[in-house]
């Protein structure tokens, strides 16, 4: 937990980062797609700025580091990612709504509604929660029609009812609610929030592999930790962190009341758990031995972060 984040990690970082907005910037492109009838320039525009020029995409990063360590590079596991990283930045715009989070800032930005209107920005989550899907069903993403229906399905699961919108829901009930969420619930609520789509993140490289059960099995479990993890972090981000340096407001949990692991636990004990968890991420990762050490530092990351 406290090894210092390499150079080499981080330039990997910054290596799919950029390789992530350059195939962002070619789907979200002018030009329209077989059977599409044509691209409407404001909700284009609308997409894109909800999609390009932010973000650590962290989780297009999972998908190609879990598929490299089966030895799976290129095209299919850079086009899974930005599929990803799609419904991640839906998530986002949507989140900031009004009737939802109703921010401002996001990504040190106006939110995607702020420098729109309200009705173009749910139309751009709509418009990427649904290109997501057409990237991972096209060929270009996995030559085999089954791998692609797995990572279909996969990323269906992991971002609906079952998993990030309806954490989401629950979270918008928690604000509400006459009490407040014990432990086990708010657990629950996190790991389908935002851990789905980071346990898919790694599930993804393992199915585009083809992986063995077992090995795919490992990283789930390695994928699971981190998204607690990150989840913890963000927590404590939120009452430790600061506007400027988060690119969003800081402070909300508080303000709401809302019921985060640092409400529950303290600040201390929240920080013990997020450690833990990235021992428990490393942990799962043994049986790839020296090959893992890229994610191994990617749960570091995720824990060390202060965006
Ligand atoms: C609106 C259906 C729907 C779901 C929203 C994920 C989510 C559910 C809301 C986002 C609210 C939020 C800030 C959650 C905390 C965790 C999180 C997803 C943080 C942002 O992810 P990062 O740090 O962001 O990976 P970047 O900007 O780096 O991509």
């Amino acid at each position: 937990m406290n090894a210092v984040i390499g150079a080499d990690f981080s330039q990997r970082l910054e290596e799919a980062a950029a390789a992530v907005e350059s195939t962002l910037d070619q789907l979200l492109g002018a030009t329209t797609l077989e059977g599409e009838i044509a691209r409407p320039q404001r909700l284009l525009a609308a997409m894109r700025y909800a999609t390009l020029g932010g973000g650590k995409r962290l989780r297009p990063f999972l998908v190609i580091e879990s598929a490299r360590l089966f030895g799976v590079t290129g095209a299919g596991p850079l086009r899974a990612g930005c599929a990803l990283e799609m419904v991640h930045c839906y998530s986002l715009a949507h989140d900031d709504l009004p009737a939802m989070d109703d921010d401002d800032l996001r990504r040190g930005r106006p939110t995607t509604h702020k420098a729109f209107d309200e009705a173009t920005a749910i139309l751009a989550g709509d418009g990427l929660l649904t290109y997501a899907f057409d990237v991972l069903a096209d060929p270009a993403t996995h030559a085999d029609p089954r791998v692609r229906a797995e990572l279909t399905l996969k990323l269906a699961r992991a971002a609906g009812l079952g998993g990030m919108v309806g954490g989401q829901a629950l979270d918008l009930a928690a604000e509400t609610a006459q009490t407040a969420l014990d432990q086990p619930e708010i657990l629950t609520l996190q790991a389908m929030k935002t851990g789905a789509l980071l346990r898919f993140a790694v599930d993804a490289g393992a199915i585009l592999a083809q992986a063995h059960p077992e090995q795919a099995r490992a990283l789930s479990r390695y994928g699971a930790a981190l998204g607690a993890a990150f989840q913890v972090a963000d927590d404590i981000l939120d009452a430790e962190g600061d506007t400027a340096a988060l690119g969003k407001r800081a402070g909300k949990d508080a303000e709401r009341g809302k019921a985060t692991l640092v409400s529950l636990l303290g600040l201390e004990s929240a920080k013990a758990r997020r450690d833990a968890l990235v021992d428990e991420a490393v942990s799962a990762l043994a049986g790839f031995g020296a090959a893992a050490a890229t994610l191994a530092e990617a749960a570091r990351f995720v824990a060390r972060r202060n965006s």
